[in-house]
């Protein structure tokens, strides 16, 4: 007798964790579609527009166009709107997707500041902005995103100044931010950078010296300056690169 209310017992609480986890699952993927629906609401979109008819919530989020979920839950792990002839601001409801690893919003017409709430997605790996027309500074805070291993914003306007805490990135490879409008001068830090392959930040406002640390980078393949004030070690840095290809 005591057996069978013991197992009762742990029949019940089995199915009451199951059904908790399941309540969990679905507050959590409903966060992501209200998330998505933000970002449709602030977008200037035509009636016969793909999102207008596809992005519906008569259909799981996770089949939208641009939108790819994750296998083992129903969060959105992917968001990929390249070349949609979007405009519109990013929502601050974005940085609600914690389980995004890739954002591609290339060649659109975004424009606008990123909200703060995207430093939230701790889980980023890859992200494109190219060919919009954000602005804003570049945050502090971005040191924080410490997956990233693609960061790529070329054609945009952003502005303000590199910023040190871009050290802590120890696994990004890419660093792609040519025409914007960043200034300052490179910050000595970013030698910390020992996998970064490429780094293209031609085309600004930078001033100042290149910073030597620079040729501490061991796995830089290409470098680009050009078109900024920066002074020193620029053939140097030539010369590093041509003896690393060797
Ligand atoms: C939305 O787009 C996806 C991907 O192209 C497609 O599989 C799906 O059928 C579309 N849904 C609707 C309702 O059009
Ligand atoms: C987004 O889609 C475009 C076009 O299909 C593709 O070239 C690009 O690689 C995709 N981006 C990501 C991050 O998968
Ligand atoms: C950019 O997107 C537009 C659609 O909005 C497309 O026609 C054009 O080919 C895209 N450009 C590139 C370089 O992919
Ligand atoms: C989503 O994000 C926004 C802004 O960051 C926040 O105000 C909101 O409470 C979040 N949660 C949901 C469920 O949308
Ligand atoms: C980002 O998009 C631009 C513009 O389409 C492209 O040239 C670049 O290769 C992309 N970067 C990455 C890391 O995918
Ligand atoms: C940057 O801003 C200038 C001046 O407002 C504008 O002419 C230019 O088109 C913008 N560039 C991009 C890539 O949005
Ligand atoms: C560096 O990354 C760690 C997590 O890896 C984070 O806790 C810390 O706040 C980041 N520092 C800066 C300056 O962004
Ligand atoms: C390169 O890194 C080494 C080891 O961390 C350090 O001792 C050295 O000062 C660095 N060189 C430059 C130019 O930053
Ligand atoms: C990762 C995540 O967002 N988890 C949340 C899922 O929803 C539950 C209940 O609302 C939260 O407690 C979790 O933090």
């Amino acid at each position: 007798m005591e057996k069978l209310f013991l197992c009762l017992f742990a029949f019940v609480l089995t199915q009451h964790c199951f059904m908790a986890s399941l309540a969990m699952r679905i507050t959590n993927s409903s966060i992501d579609e209200s998330a998505l629906l933000a970002l449709k609401a602030s977008l200037n979109l035509n009636a016969d527009h793909v999102l207008s008819i596809n992005w519906s919530s008569s259909f799981s989020f996770c089949n939208w166009i641009g939108v790819t979920c994750g296998i083992h839950h129903r969060r959105v792990r992917v968001l990929n709107l390249s070349d949609m002839g979007l405009s519109g601001t990013i929502t601050p409801q974005l940085g609600n997707l914690s389980f995004l690893v890739e954002l591609d919003l290339r060649n659109n017409s975004f424009h606008g500041q990123l909200p703060w709430d995207l430093l939230r997605l701790r889980r980023l790996k890859r992200v494109n902005l190219s060919c919009n027309g954000f602005s804003g500074e570049i945050p502090n805070g971005i040191g924080s995103l410490s997956m990233l291993q693609h960061l790529s914003f070329r054609y945009n306007n952003f502005s303000g100044s590199i910023p040190p805490s871009i050290s802590n990135l120890s696994v990004l490879q890419t660093l792609d931010w040519n025409f914007n409008l960043i200034t300052g001068s490179i910050p000595p830090e970013i030698g910390q950078l020992r996998r970064l392959k490429i780094l293209r930040i031609a085309f600004n406002k930078l001033s100042g010296a290149i910073p030597s640390t620079i040729s501490n980078m061991s796995s830089l393949e290409i470098l680009s300056l050009p078109e900024n004030s920066l002074s020193g070690m620029y053939l140097q840095t030539k010369d590093i690169l041509k003896r690393k290809r060797k």
